[in-house]
């Protein structure tokens, strides 16, 4: 997959070499390419931005330098990236936003700063691309940058051999199947006895029924304390008598 950034901020981005991200550019399997807005800025400041027409406070992004960004990075390459702009007025981005993204050949990111980018931007390539408006949640960053990294995090380790194992995302909350609509529980490993705290005897047990019985409890239970919302939107075909007792 290959994936590019604009962004007024290049240094922002540097997590992008660490880490699973990191390791996967190195192994090849990502194409990551960071550009400075600024470069596509032409007058003596490398002005990006400007006052809002209709007044009001903050300043908007202006939309010539965008344009020879984008112009010049879709043209770079073969066929049509999906650009993702990232917005708190965007649609939520969740792991089944994650899952359609990461099955693209070629996403551009286009963090914003300020109040955001001329809207006219977005229309422009809105008529001949895919182009998504994503926000990361129900509050306000300073600008799209840290949304980037989360996005390319969530979607990185979705791609074929990114993960050690291809069972590492199975359980994952919010991934599709049994455990679908549930949190994960919690986790131990050793040493068996910590600070006077064991873990729970079922683990050592053996028996692989009660183990994931035991699992799917606690998730159930983690999700109605912290996420009462995802148990009424689930389907309840998904919850057994002994979840209903709970
Ligand atoms: Cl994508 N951008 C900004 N600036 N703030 C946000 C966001 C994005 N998502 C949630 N808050």
């Amino acid at each position: 997959m290959r994936l590019d950034v604009v962004t007024i901020f290049p240094d922002y981005l540097e997590p992008l070499n660490v880490s699973l991200v990191g390791k996967a550019r190195a192994r090849g399997q990502l194409d990551v390419r960071v550009h400075d807005l600024r470069e596509w800025a032409h007058d003596k400041h490398n002005t990006v931005d400007d006052t809002p027409y209709g007044g009001g406070p903050g300043m908007v992004m202006k939309p010539e330098p965008w344009g020879e960004a984008l112009d010049a990075v879709i043209a770079s390459g073969e066929g049509r990236p999906t650009i993702v702009v990232p917005t708190p007025s965007g649609k939520p981005f969740t792991q089944a936003l994650a899952v359609e993204l990461s099955e693209k050949p070629w996403l551009v990111f286009t963090p914003a700063r300020y109040e955001g980018i001329d809207r006219r931007v977005i229309e422009e390539y809105g008529d001949r691309l895919d182009v998504r408006e994503v926000s990361i949640g129900d509050y306000v960053l300073a600008g799209g940058e840290a949304p980037v990294l989360v996005m390319v995090e969530a979607i990185a380790r979705l791609l074929p051999g990114v993960l050690g194992n291809a069972e590492s995302h199975r359980d994952d909350s919010f991934a599709p199947g049994a455990m679908a609509d549930l949190l994960e529980g919690p986790v131990y490993t050793k040493p068996p006895q910590w600070r006077d705290r064991g873990i729970p005897d079922v683990l050592l047990s053996g028996h692989h029924g009660k183990i994931a019985r035991w699992r799917r409890d606690e998730a159930f239970r983690r999700t109605t304390a912290n996420r009462p919302d995802l148990i009424e939107r689930a389907d309840p075909a998904a919850f057994d008598k002994k979840d209903r007792e709970m």
